[in-house]
């Protein structure tokens, strides 16, 4: 009896031995969702479905105030993978969508994963293009649209639609006629690139399962960017008329120069009623619904993957959108400017050991950088410009920082608890102050208050920080 129990203690040790030292240091999933914005039921919508993410989230962090730097795709993928501001020390260093050009100067999170044991895999759209940054990744950077057999479905081309009915309204190889901005075909979650991203993942996962090596693998989907295209099944998870539009489908007062991407109305077809019609906003935010709920359902299916292959306990999971996106306040769609809409942008960080929190403090996507350099515990290069979140994640009521900085083209903006603040660099580098939103008073953004003589020494004090910040160091 006796000797069975030191038996049975011995492979328990023996067992727990070799799991930790096979599994350390941590894995890293590392999950990009593109236009993404903090439209899930952990950040407090409850008329979306996105029971995975929100699972997700249960079992990690989720910053309930997390901005990108930059409020379009390339760019912020490099500002966030250089962790690098797009102003400042290096001049629109993360404004370009390419990141190779400088990345040589400054390593990339994934390149000095590598350098430091890691195996890093990029599928799907992580950086901007594929053949961005080569040397970060182990093996060639992977996509659906160029490395599966693009015949399986005639219309998967970039734009990904798959619908014959949808086909009929296309012109693959010009843009003199386009497609519609969404479609609801009635195929698995493989049809679309995405469905095939997470099957190439879950491979991956499988294949890592039995390296020696730490594994830093990167999942870029594109839903739901532009076009809104998704398996039937999760458009029918909603009732159109139930779901809520935008209250402020309106100009902010005081601002009549505001834009956003203009892709749905320039790139798609069928966009009849934009942008005023209540029937557009609703078609709209259903296919956008949609849209997430069917990444939701992949994000599911990369989880299960971890947790079948014994990884769930030591990997590290980090899922992002790149950027906001408006979905009908003040009548746009998009991104491409300084409004929170366009901004805020979901940020989940599942580390082994710490659930359930739920943190109020600003922070944005150069932070995760130092952070997944902390948590690995490898030291931060010094070319980082955030902040690590792991004191915030260990310390829950921590502070962590009092100001935010982002840039668009020549705007730049300063994010304080209260206020976002923009300002427009002229010709002649000097500045143009643009808007100041109050967003205790005003979460909405109806209200630009720059001219508001109440709010001018606020506008000196955030437009002195914003320029020392980003200019004078
Ligand atoms: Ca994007």
């Amino acid at each position: 009896m006796r000797v069975g129990l030191i038996t049975f203690t011995l492979l328990v040790l023996i067992a727990l031995g070799c799991s930790s030292e096979k599994h350390l240091p941590p894995n890293i999933l590392f999950i990009s969702v593109d236009d993404l914005r903090p439209e899930l039921g952990c950040y407090g919508v409850s008329q979306i479905i996105t029971p995975n993410m929100d699972r997700l989230a249960k079992e990690g962090a989720v910053f309930l105030n997390s901005y990108a730097n930059v409020p379009v795709c390339g760019a912020s993928r490099a500002s966030l993978l250089t962790g690098l501001r797009p102003a400042g020390k290096v001049t629109l260093r993360g404004y370009k969508c390419r990141s190779d050009a400088s990345a040589a100067e400054f390593k990339t999170l994934p390149e000095y994963l590598k350098q430091n044991g890691y195996y890093t895999i990029s599928n799907g759209k992580m950086m901007h293009v594929q053949d961005d940054s080569p040397q970060a990744w182990s093996e060639p950077a992977w996509r659906a649209s160029t490395n599966r057999d693009a015949s399986i479905h005639f219309y998967n081309t970039y734009d990904d639609w798959v619908n014959p009915i949808s086909g009929h309204n296309l012109k693959p190889f010009g843009r003199k006629e386009v497609g519609p901005f969404y479609e609801s075909a009635d195929v698995a979650d493989e049809a679309y690139h995405d469905g095939q991203v997470c099957i190439k993942t879950i491979d991956d996962i499988k294949r890592m399962a039995k390296s020696d090596k730490p594994f830093f693998l990167a999942c870029g989907f594109w839903r739901p960017h532009l076009p809104f295209n998704a398996p039937k099944n999760y458009w029918e998870l909603y009732d159109r008329d139930k779901i809520n539009l935008a209250n402020n489908r309106f100009k902010p007062k005081n601002l009549t120069n505001l834009h956003s991407s203009q892709e749905l109305l320039n790139q798609y077809a069928a966009n009849e009623g934009f942008p005023t019609d209540e029937n557009f906003h609703k078609l709209s935010k259903h296919a956008y619904y949609a849209s997430v709920s069917y990444i939701d359902a992949l994000v599911g299916k990369l989880m299960q993957a971890l947790k079948e292959n014994g990884l769930e306990e030591n990997t590290i999971v980090v899922l992002w959108g790149d950027h906001g996106f408006h979905l009908g306040e003040h009548n746009l769609w998009g991104k491409h400017n300084m409004m929170n809409v366009s901004l805020k942008a979901p940020l989940l960080i599942k580390y082994p050991g710490k659930a359930g929190l739920r943190l109020t403090q600003l922070t944005d996507f150069i932070d995760i950088y130092p952070t997944l350099c902390e948590m690995v515990n490898l030291p931060i290069p010094e070319h980082c410009e955030g902040k690590s979140l792991q004191n915030i994640i260990e310390n829950p009521t921590m502070e962590h920082k009092d100001a935010l900085f982002m840039a668009y083209g020549n705007k730049y903006s300063i994010k304080t608890k209260q206020y976002l603040y923009t300002a427009q660099m002229t010709k002649d580098s000097s500045f143009t102050k643009i808007m100041l939103f109050d967003h205790k008073r005003d979460p909405q953004e109806n209200i630009n208050v720059l001219a508001n003589p109440d709010y001018k020494s606020v506008v000196d004090q955030l437009h002195k920080k914003l320029y020392s910040t980003l200019f004078e160091k």
